[in-house]
């Protein structure tokens, strides 16, 4: 028990909580225990603060600095913790420790972000995810720092300060924060029609996905591997997420902004906390020289995807994260990943994206961490290899800012003979079992240049239009009228307009009615676009990934006084049976009276858990009750949402009017409570029509 009742003497009968048995004794950094902490030093109970007061001026100079800079990319994230397990053994194409065993598991840490937003931003804005691996192999650590979207804007890394500066809020006004919709992007975007797949992909439903575990991860560029003999296959990486994917309708995600900014990061820390750990399989598309010469693009060209249909993923391991950080600064804001990062049988292409990467990351932790030690921090430090070998590293570096270490003996460079004398003598190399660069052939002239096969800026973006369904093409053509309309400067959007017939004349028709403007010529370009064959798997709805189910979803409940005990005990059971999550939102939280005379106490307040949060809508209300939410603007909104956002709606009959109210019309996804659960595992796409009108 706490104990409050130690005063201090000279306190104004303030209470102190004082060490005990459940409670340490509080001391400064230094280690001097602490007699209070309610108060600064004074000359005399009302006189002048002393500036000898080391307890107080220590605490609030490290209170001051408590902030680091935020990442200039990427800023916003969310992590988790977790292990890989190895489903196929790769051991053939490479030597990388963890693929080389079926079951064998290497821990890692996985970070999700937006790119464009600060720290503090919304997690939801229309945007791309980072999604970070970091396993912690016993080869040493090897970071994956993919994307929720298998291709880039750019081609080349020297483009990517300015591809930022154009996203991010413009440089006099300070906004738009998170958001794309807005001159400068557009203005940067138009000017490079190498941009124009990714263009597709952000302004397709990829960019709102529901949750982070409905997100398919990728590591964007060609790799390679490295096996026992030195043979190199080039690799590209996949995560494909077990809860399937799925997205939000924006004007959804809008709303969600607003009532829950943290949305994202609270489902990743309650799927945890409630056991439906997220999970994705890791998939490889593998491939050799040959392959990679007969294709219609370049595979070093990350604006190109290889699509699946014509080199299949292979699946060899998966990913669970079951445990939330236990402190967000140190692990999740501290955690540094950098692409170079690699291990032994990894290794890079010539990507000029890649290559550009590899200087980019620890540059930017230098100036983010402040220190050459950033591998020292436990998040960032070698666990995998400190099992294996008992140390996270072992070299001959030495010093600098915040060293952590107490190095022993003489010996801080190699080579030295210093054992010989019986003093410590350090570590020395491996050369069979350390890491090895592909000895890959390479000449040529310095050149400031492109290859012309990179020239293709439009088959891929067609590619990818045209193989969505015809509602996510409804959704990705709205999309570019909306963040056109927000372009107040006209040539811009004429010069996308321009790039968008290259793209598929339909789309551009689409977008151009939107904005009620005239098409203008197509753009130029140095290459005509192809007709590749439509790819399924870039498809969310209706698409092999998109997954009928409750399982890690929740489901909204809404009741009230005097709701059927045996209705709403019998659906929230039911939800459960199905793997779902049920959530019992009422007018009010506390104890809310049953129509058995018994109560129970909601999970969420309705005007604090619009029906935007769930998945699914219950609506399970006694006469009296609906008569007068169907006053309340909150409740009438609630089913309107549900309605609009194209959920399933599952009611009793006393709840119809309130249905009616909501102006909810009947469809296959408006059901009667048995029927509901069944109902609840998806969207309704075909009701879209009904509700809104699109590009
Ligand atoms: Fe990054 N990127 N990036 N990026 N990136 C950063 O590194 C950079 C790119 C990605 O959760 C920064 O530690 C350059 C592609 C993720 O901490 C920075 C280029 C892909 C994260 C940086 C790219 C990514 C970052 C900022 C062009 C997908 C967050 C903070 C060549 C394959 C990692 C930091 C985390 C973060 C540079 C392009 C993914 C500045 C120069 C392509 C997921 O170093």
């Amino acid at each position: 028990m706490t104990d409050y009742s130690a005063l201090n003497a000279g306190n104004g009968g303030e209470t102190h909580q004082v060490a005990d048995a459940d409670h340490g004794v509080l001391t400064t950094n230094h280690g001097t225990p602490i007699s209070d902490n309610q108060n600064q030093l004074k000359a005399g109970a009302r006189g002048p603060v002393l500036l000898e007061d080391e307890v107080y001026r220590e605490k609030i100079n490290h209170f001051d600095h408590e902030r680091i800079p935020e990442r200039i990319v990427h800023a916003r994230g969310s992590a988790a913790h977790g292990y890989f397990e190895c489903t196929d053994s790769l051991a053939d194409i490479t030597v990388a420790d963890l693929f080389q065993k079926k079951g064998q598991r290497t821990e890692v840490f996985t970070r999700f972000s937006t790119v464009a937003g600060g720290a503090g931003s919304i997690d939801t804005p229309r945007d791309v995810r980072g999604f970070a691996v970091k396993f912690y192999t016993r080869q040493g650590n090897w970071d994956l720092v993919g994307n929720n979207i298998p291709v880039f804007f750019i081609q080349d890394a020297i483009k990517f300060p300015d591809l930022i500066h154009a996203a991010k809020m413009e440089a006099d006004r300070g906004y738009p924060q998170a958001a794309t919709a807005h001159d400068t992007f557009w203005d940067f975007i138009s000017l490079m029609p190498e941009s124009t797949h990714m263009i597709m992909w952000a302004m397709s439903d990829r960019t709102l996905p529901r949750t982070f575990a409905n997100m398919e991860g990728f590591g964007v560029h060609t790799f390679r591997f490295i096996n026992k003999e030195g043979k190199s296959t080039f690799v590209k990486f996949h995560w494909k997420p077990k809860a399937g994917l799925a997205s939000t309708i924006w004007d959804e995600t809008v709303k969600i902004a607003g009532a829950d900014p943290d949305f994202q990061r609270r489902d990743l820390f309650e799927r945890i906390d409630r056991g439906d750990f997220p999970e994705w399989e890791l998939g490889v598309q593998l491939f050799d020289e040959e392959f990679a010469n007969s294709q219609p693009y370049d595979v070093l060209d990350a604006t190109k995807i290889i699509p699946e249909e014509v080199l299949p993923v292979r699946i060899v391991g998966r990913m669970v994260l079951d445990r939330y950080p236990d402190n967000f600064f140190a692990e999740t804001e501290q955690a540094a990943f950098v692409p170079s990062h690699v291990v032994p049988g990894i290794g890079f292409s010539n990507d000029p994206l890649l290559q550009g990467r590899l200087f980019s990351y620890t540059d930017t932790q230098l100036s983010r961490l402040g220190s050459v030690n950033f591998h020292q921090l436990p998040i960032n430090s070698a666990k995998g290899r400190a099992a294996a070998a008992g140390c996270p590293f072992l070299n001959q570096q030495r010093d600098g800012h915040m060293q952590m270490q107490v190095p022993k003996g003489r010996a801080n460079y190699e080579p030295n003979s210093l054992s010989k004398a019986g003093e410590e003598g350090g570590a020395r190399e491996d050369p069979e079992g350390g890491y090895k660069t592909f000895p890959s052939e390479e000449e040529g002239q310095k050149l400031r240049i492109r290859p012309e096969s990179f020239a293709d800026h439009y088959s891929q973006a067609r590619l990818f239009f045209r193989s969505l369904d015809s509602a996510e093409q409804a959704h990705l053509a709205s999309a570019l009228v909306f963040e056109l309309s927000k372009v107040s400067l006209e040539h811009i959007r004429i010069a996308m307009m321009a790039n968008l017939r290259n793209v598929d004349e339909d789309l551009a028709t689409r977008v151009a009615e939107g904005l009620a403007m005239d098409l203008p010529e197509a753009s130029p370009t140095k290459v005509q676009p192809i007709d590749m064959d439509p790819s399924p798997a870039l498809r969310i709805i209706r698409g092999p990934l998109e997954k009928h189910t409750l399982e890690g979803r929740t489901v909204g409940i809404l009741f009230a006084d005097g709701t059927d005990a045996g209705e709403l005990a019998s659906v929230k059971d039911a939800v459960k049976a199905a793997g779902g999550n049920p959530m019992l939102i009422a007018p009010k939280v506390g104890a809310v009276p049953l129509s058995d005379g018994s109560s129970v106490r909601a999970d969420a307040q309705l005007f604090g858990q619009p029906s935007v949060t769930v998945d699914a809508c219950a609506v399970i209300l006694s006469a009296d009750a609906c008569a007068k939410l169907c006053k309340e603007g909150a409740a009438v909104q609630w089913v309107m949402d549900a309605f609009g956002h194209l959920k399933a709606i599952g009611h009793n009959a006393d709840a119809k009017p309130l249905l009616d109210k909501a102006g909810v019309e009947p469809d296959e996804g408006v059901v009667a409570l048995d029927g509901f659960v069944d109902a609840a595992k998806k969207r309704y796409w075909d009701r879209e029509a009904k509700v809104r009108t699109l590009a």
